[in-house]
């Protein structure tokens, strides 16, 4: 990794002019730009992709946005022709310029997606994860935001700022660097994109049933990410932020089936013997799963609201009472998947103690913060599957 010590100091998390520049040059001197999101498309990534899609073709390039995601459950206004999804993408025939938004991780997408990002052309990315392992050497990585430096006039390929709380907030700094004037439909995804990561990580909490936005003590804090917040609105209407609210607070547009699902998964949970742990198990095979859909942000959200109110005890069962770690198992394309909400900030620990009794000769990876996270094994068969929930849970002895 090439971090340089020297030369400006930056808080607010504004991208080097040059980094910015160079991001323009390249683009713009491609033909056509391919922007890829990663598997099971967030609001993040997606919007991060519709406003450099804007901005691309303002330039008068050709771009094109591949995701994997329901266009539907991404709240996307317009059904833009050029969105193209994974499973209809022929990397064979292609060969263009690929910007990667808001992952930086081999595993983030289907290794025929990998490979085309390989082989592109040119290979472009702005992210704000941790773990880049798409690119060797050349990029840029920000993890800090105290006191940070960066060389004014180094510039790389593949821009990763952690410390940023959503991709779609460098994709503003992008913009603002270039001195760009921010459409108001720019406007509006990069704030969807800020708010949907935002509230996913209970930095905001929008309210869908009235529309309102309620930010939390560390949002405010955050100045690099409150800055934006507050540029993006001026360029906003009360009717679009109230729409926004509705938009990521997916739990207040249920359809009557999302609702019966929600309802039921707390009837659904079992406990591990020291009853530590609850879970709910839903088979590679399960019918009510796939025809919500699988895994998107809907069932996602469910899911996440779900394991937070038993962390929680929102249910107010004293049964739940001890439970410090909520899973649930699911299947997720090609994979089966975890993901899990803990107190006490315990996850990765558990993960590290559950990695080395729960391996097998399948792949598995197990990881996030240390209060949310998830991991995968790529299997969909069935024995296969609940042998990995029981492995997991019987690890619960962590907890004793
Ligand atoms: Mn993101």
């Amino acid at each position: 990794m090439k971090i340089s010590t020297s030369a400006i100091s930056y808080r607010a998390n504004k991208m080097p002019y040059p980094q910015a520049k160079y991001f323009k040059d390249k683009l713009t001197s491609s033909k056509n730009v391919d922007i890829i999101c990663h598997e099971l498309t967030d609001k993040d990534a997606a919007n991060s992709a519709l406003a450099m899609d804007e901005y691309l073709k303002n330039q008068g390039i050709n771009s094109r946005i591949i995701l994997s995601q329901d266009l539907k459950a991404l709240g996307l206004k317009i059904n833009n022709s050029n969105i193209v999804q994974f499973e209809d993408f022929n990397p064979q025939k292609e060969k263009n310029t690929v910007l990667c938004v808001d992952f930086c991780a081999s595993d983030r997408v289907p290794s025929k997606i990998y490979d085309y990002i390989k082989k592109a052309d040119k290979l472009y990315g702005i992210d704000h994860h941790k773990g880049i392992d798409i690119v060797d050497g050349n990029y840029t990585y920000i993890n800090s935001t105290i006191n940070e430096t960066l060389p004014l006039e180094s510039v790389s390929s593949y821009y990763v700022d952690t410390t940023a709380k959503s991709a779609s907030a460098i994709i503003y700094r992008f913009l603002e660097a270039l001195g760009e004037d921010i459409s108001n439909s720019q406007a509006y995804a990069i704030f969807s994109g800020l708010m949907s990561d935002c509230n996913k990580k209970g930095l905001v909490r929008c309210d869908g049933e009235n529309g309102v936005i309620e930010l939390k003590k560390e949002f405010v804090e955050d100045k690099n990410t409150y800055e934006i917040y507050q540029k993006l609105r001026e360029k906003l209407t009360v009717k679009q932020m109230k729409e926004i609210a509705k938009s990521v607070d997916l739990i207040s547009n249920l359809t009557p089936e999302e609702k019966k699902f929600k309802d039921s998964l707390k009837d659904r949970i079992v406990l591990s013997p020291n009853k530590k742990i609850a879970y709910v198990e839903i088979t590679p095979d399960d019918k009510e799963w796939e025809d919500l859909g699988s895994d998107n942000p809907i069932t996602s959200t469910i899911l996440n609201r779900f394991r937070m109110d038993v962390i929680n005890n929102k249910f107010q069962d004293e049964k739940l009472k001890d439970v410090v770690l909520a899973l649930v198992f699911y299947k997720a394309g090609e994979n089966y998947r975890i993901s899990a909400h803990a107190k006490d900030n315990s996850l990765l620990k558990f993960f590290d103690y559950a990695k080395t009794k729960t391996t097998n000769s399948i792949h598995q990876s197990l990881g996030g913060h240390s209060e949310r996270g998830g991991g995968k094994i790529a299997s969909l068969d069935k024995d296969t599957c609940h042998k990995w929930v029981l492995d997991i849970i019987s690890c619960s002895d962590f907890y004793d």
